[in-house]
């Protein structure tokens, strides 16, 4: 009766209002379960308003904030439980109450074979198979409802929302526009929990505002890890109180000559605190035994036989390092890692290890393993470059693979002694490789990637000898030599970066090549409403 009731009213409106122009499924990452409901078709108006529950009051607070300056509606947000909302956020199993959206929801499991009305906890998916990051998104007629079991979940359920909305939702004034939203349910959670981006703040600084912005970029497409290369041969750019001369000498420079920059620990505080926001953890990289030119510069002591060296604003790599002789090394590296640790909430600290070419292999190993030892101590699980991989085992360790030929026996060897690995592949997710021969900035080592490209592998089965079990996640680095401006990093993460979100987030069934670049083509002008730069690649159908 009810289902028919629904198909009356449908009926009815239908003369009026066509569907929404979206589709349920039409959302980049790809989600695990979509449930289009074409009778449920739901539309934001002026009286619309977000009831949470106190826990998830942060995430409706954002939500309210994307809604408000395109639909120009004022989108209060209350946690009282017997307020009116037509948008409803709930961490818990049991739904809030809400007249007017159970009254339009009728009780039933979900089943991939029909169309799921029932909130979680009333049928097959409860908030428990959401685990840390899922959540359902139920759209009826009546309103939106995202549930989760994490703060985390119901931000990734109110990024789907916002891509359920026109394109003109990212505008930053006020449009008429038909704000529907297509009926259904949607119930999603990630394949891999590392999903992340690099910005090599190093060769080229940004100031705090623009990595605000990529953090927010992140979000957007549910990825969780920002992973800032803080520094570099041509900068140190993370104030140390103990080694103070690392940023206020070592972050003078940067490649090309220009004026560098540095930042202090109230500004990574802040990026950190922002990033958590979003449900972003930071990963801070303090690169290790070479690129660390820049901090020789500031103490020369550091250096082998204490030869001060020239500042560095070239883009070669290799020839720079810590003296691994001299027991103050190991001093610097404990201060340094355990300042940086002390500010970063996250569990991870990135040691580099990268292209320590002047260091012989045993002395090098040597080096890793006590640096390993120094960021256990602070409580941090290693991260570093595959290079990292001879050294011995600490617990915990992730190997970054950024090769080329997806087989690496060493580290596939490192694996097989406990390491787990994100995946970073130069001819794939390397977002300083120019797309096409005349891409204006960027390197071609790796090769050109675009979008094609850069989506069609599988991190699961890409590196020989390591199980997708063994895989955390991807990465997608963005090296900065030629890359100066925050519209040139957004150029060279659009639309790559949702592309290697999607390989991060959805599960590989939904993998889909003809079907990525029409969701994807979808996106083009949310970008251009929201002002962020992109590449018209022409991989993809842009309407
Ligand atoms: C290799 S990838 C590097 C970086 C360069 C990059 C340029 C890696 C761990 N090291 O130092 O910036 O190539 O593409």
């Amino acid at each position: 009766a009810a289902e028919l009731a629904r198909t009356a009213a449908r009926s009815a409106g239908d003369l009026l209002t066509p569907p929404a122009p979206i589709r349920l499924g039409d959302v980049v990452p790809a989600p695990e379960r979509v449930h289009p409901d074409p009778a449920a078709d739901y539309t934001l108006t002026a009286d619309a308003a977000i009831r949470v529950s106190p826990a998830g009051r942060e995430v409706a607070e954002q939500l309210a904030g994307w809604l408000r300056p395109a639909t120009g509606y004022p989108v209060p947000v209350t946690d009282a439980p017997d307020a009116d909302g037509l948008l409803v956020l709930t961490l818990s199993e049991a739904p809030l109450g809400g007249a007017a959206l159970d009254a339009a929801r009728p009780a039933g499991p979900v089943d991939a074979a029909r169309p799921v009305d029932g909130a979680a906890g009333e049928g097959g998916v409860g908030v428990d198979g959401l685990g840390d990051e899922g959540y359902r998104l139920d759209v009826t007629g009546a309103g939106v409802r995202v549930t989760a079991a994490t703060a985390a979940g119901l931000l990734h359920g109110a990024q789907t929302l916002r891509q359920l909305l026109p394109a003109a939702i990212d505008g930053a004034a006020p449009v008429t526009e038909r704000w529907a939203v297509p009926g259904g349910t949607v119930v999603d959670r990630p394949r891999f929990p590392y999903r992340g981006a690099m910005l090599d703040v190093a060769r080229h600084f940004f100031p705090v505002e623009d990595v605000l912005r990529v953090v927010d970029h992140l979000a957007r497409y549910k990825l969780n890890h920002l992973h800032l290369h803080l520094t570099d041969d041509q900068g140190w750019r993370i104030a140390v109180d103990s080694w103070p001369r690392l940023s206020e000498v070592g972050g003078l420079t940067e490649v090309g000559g220009g004026p560098g920059g540095f930042y202090t620990q109230a500004d990574y505080r802040r990026i950190v605190a922002y990033a958590a926001r979003r449900h972003v953890t930071v990963v801070p990289e303090i690169d290790l035994p070479g690129h660390t030119n820049a901090a020789l510069v500031a103490y020369p002591d550091l250096a082998p036989g204490k030869v001060p060296p020239p500042p560095y604003t070239g883009t070669e790599v290799g020839f720079s390092y810590v003296d691994p002789a001299d027991e103050r090394t190991y001093a610097f590296v404990a201060d340094v890692v355990g300042e940086v640790a002390a500010l970063t909430p996250g569990p991870w600290l990135h040691l580099g290890g990268d292209e320590a070419f002047k260091v012989p292999a045993d002395t090098y190993r040597a080096f890793v393993e006590r640096a390993q030892t120094l960021v256990a101590a602070t409580g941090k699980t290693v991260v570093g470059w595959h290079q990292l991989a001879p050294a011995g085992h600490v617990d915990g360790r992730v190997l970054q693979w950024w090769g080329t030929n997806g087989d690496d026996p060493e580290t596939a060897d490192a694996v097989r002694r406990g390491a787990r690995v994100i995946l970073s592949p130069g001819n794939r997710v390397y977002l300083d490789m120019k797309y096409a021969t005349d891409t204006p900035i960027g390197h071609d080592w790796a090769g050109l990637i675009d979008v094609q490209r850069a989506y069609d592998w599988d991190p699961g089965t890409h590196l020989t000898g390591v199980p997708a079990e063994a895989v955390l996640g991807v990465e997608a680095p963005l090296w900065t030599e030629s890359v100066t401006t925050l519209a040139e990093v957004e150029f060279m993460l659009f639309p790559r970066l949702p592309a290697v979100a999607e390989l991060g987030w959805s599960p590989r069934s939904t993998h889909d090549w003809a079907g990525f670049r029409e969701r994807l083509a979808a996106h083009g002008p949310r970008w251009t409403a929201a002002g962020i730069t992109f590449h018209p690649s022409p991989d993809v159908p842009w309407p």
